[in-house]
């Protein structure tokens, strides 16, 4: 890859000033697959002085001028969606039939809801119109680090690269040192695409290094992160400093309440929901609560299903998961694995170690525990694997309150064929998302969570608003 070493600031791809060199593992082979540069204080500065002296004249853009960029980025992006999914299943390990549908269709399906978003989305208004001359103002809230995962790469990118432009901020992209090639390539179509200079920035870098530099940095109004709460934490704290805004989007523990009334392939696609993309979602229906009556035949379900998920090299093609991303993911699952046994969970499926005949690369074995109660660490914990665990539970008010034993609030999922139980129960869990019967939420709502699952959200008119100051001025002269 052509740019892999270089940062993209102020419309030109440079060397970077204070750079290192960092292996990009490709996960199916523990090989390196490309050598990109990790950035340095100086590289910050720059990205951020970049920002900085372009939002002055991108701030005045016109909505319609912003809305033909955006379409603009969504024809380069689909001409070049394939090259995307390649880079994201070489650089993460998605198998590469999942990660061109799936994984490189998230940008575009996000494209296409943002521009409808922003054509809709009002910037001024008054209070209440005849009654009172207030009037509001929305307006971009300036330079903005974006701070990226791995885990669904274009995804994450897209949900805060296009609402970032779509409102008139500028901002600097830090995407994750585990999967740099496709912020590289999406930072080519953004070139492509006619970005003004200036107004988008790509470094990479780690966590320690570009991720606490922008931070902390007094020229970022804002940072808009993605990942673990552990990093979220010390982003806010660092963000402290300068009262800069945060918005966060961190792990989940996903609550898939079965009642006795679910249709069976509801059932069957919350399980599979659990193994998609390995497990690393951080919306992944992980803790599956079952009524009693229809808990032996879950069980069973849900062992059926995890044997006949065949694991295999990103490469590969047809129908199976990819192994974890890192050795540090690897190593943590087959920890989560190790604890839930000795806690005494029932281990029908899977267990640790790789599946046989793959004795490289970061597979890990589709897993299933049953009889597990809420306080073991795999109910407790984001595994991030693909480690489904399951419980009976006796009463509605029991699901309710199990679902919400929890230090998250991202996503929990409702599977039963009565309406007003489907109300009821969306209504008393504590989380951003529900979904019920597998049904899915629409293009453009909001995604993001409660509690320690972030207090972000992104997507929508939402989305927009993540972006925005909002001023309210008193006696406007009307026209
Ligand atoms: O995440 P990190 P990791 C969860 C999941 C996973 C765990 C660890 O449970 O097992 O997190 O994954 C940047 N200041 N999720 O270690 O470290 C980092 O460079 C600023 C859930 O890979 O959070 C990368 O760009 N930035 C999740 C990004 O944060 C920092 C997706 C994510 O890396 C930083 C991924 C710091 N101090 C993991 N430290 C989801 N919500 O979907 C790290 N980074």
């Amino acid at each position: 890859m052509e740019n892999a070493r270089n940062f993209y600031i102020d419309g030109k791809w440079v060397a970077p000033t204070d750079g290192r060199d960092f292996d990009v593992i490709d996960p199916s082979t523990e090989e390196a697959t490309a050598t990109i540069s990790l950035g340095g204080q100086a590289d910050t500065d720059a990205a951020v002085a970049a920002a900085r002296a372009a939002f002055p004249t991108w701030r005045l853009s016109s909505k319609a001028e912003r809305v033909e960029l955006m379409e603009s980025i969504l024809d380069v992006y689909m001409r070049r969606s394939d090259e995307m999914g390649e880079a994201i299943s070489r650089e993460m390990g998605a198998p590469i039939e999942m990660s061109k549908v799936q994984q490189s269709g998230t940008g575009s399906f996000h494209l296409k809801a943002f521009i409808q978003s922003l054509k809709d989305f009002e910037f001024e208004g008054s209070l209440r119109a005849g009654e009172d001359d207030t009037h509001i103002i929305h307006e971009p809230i300036g330079v903005c680090a974006l701070i990226t995962p791995w885990n669904w790469p274009m995804n994450q990118i897209t949900l805060k690269v296009i609402p970032a432009l779509a409102t008139g901020c500028t901002m600097i992209l830090k995407p994750s040192e585990q999967s740099p090639l496709s912020a590289i390539l999406f930072t080519e179509i953004m070139h492509e695409a006619g970005v003004p200079a200036g107004v988008y920035n790509m470094l990479n870098g780690d966590g320690p290094g570009v991720g606490s530099q922008l931070s902390a940095h007094k020229d970022v109004d804002m940072v808009s992160f993605t990942g673990s709460t552990r990093a979220g934490r010390a982003i806010t704290i660092a963000a402290a400093e300068t009262i800069k805004r945060v918005s966060l989007e961190l792990g989940g523990k996903g609550a898939n309440i079965v009642f006795a009334d679910a249709d069976p392939k509801a059932v069957a696609q919350g399980i599979a929901r659990c193994f998609n993309n390995t497990g690393q979602s951080c919306n992944a229906p992980t803790r599956m609560l079952v009524e009693r009556s229809r808990y032996d035949e879950a069980v069973t379900q849900a062992i059926d299903a995890a044997n006949a998920i065949s694991v295999n090299a990103a490469s590969e093609t047809g129908q199976h998961i990819g192994p974890l991303v890192s050795q540090m993911q690897f190593d943590k699952v087959q920890d989560l694995i190790q604890k839930g046994i000795d806690e005494g969970a029932n281990l029908v499926a899977g267990g640790v170690g790789r599946p046989e005949g793959l004795n490289r690369g970061f597979f890990v074995k589709p897993t299933v525990f049953a009889d597990c109660n809420n306080d073991m660490n795999i109910m407790r914990e984001e595994v991030f694997g693909p480690v489904l665990s399951m419980m009976a539970f006796d009463t509605e008010e029991d699901a309710i309150a199990i679902a919400n034993d929890t230090d998250y609030g991202l996503t929990n999922y409702i599977q039963t064929s009565d309406p007003e139980k489907a109300r009821r129960v969306a209504r008393a869990v504590r989380s951003g998302m529900v979904d019920i019967n597998g049904k899915g939420r629409g293009a453009g709502s909001p995604f993001g969570g409660m509690k320690q699952s972030g207090n972000g959200r992104e997507g929508g008119k939402w989305g927009l608003d993540e972006f925005l100051e909002v001023r309210a001025i008193g006696g406007w002269p009307v026209e």
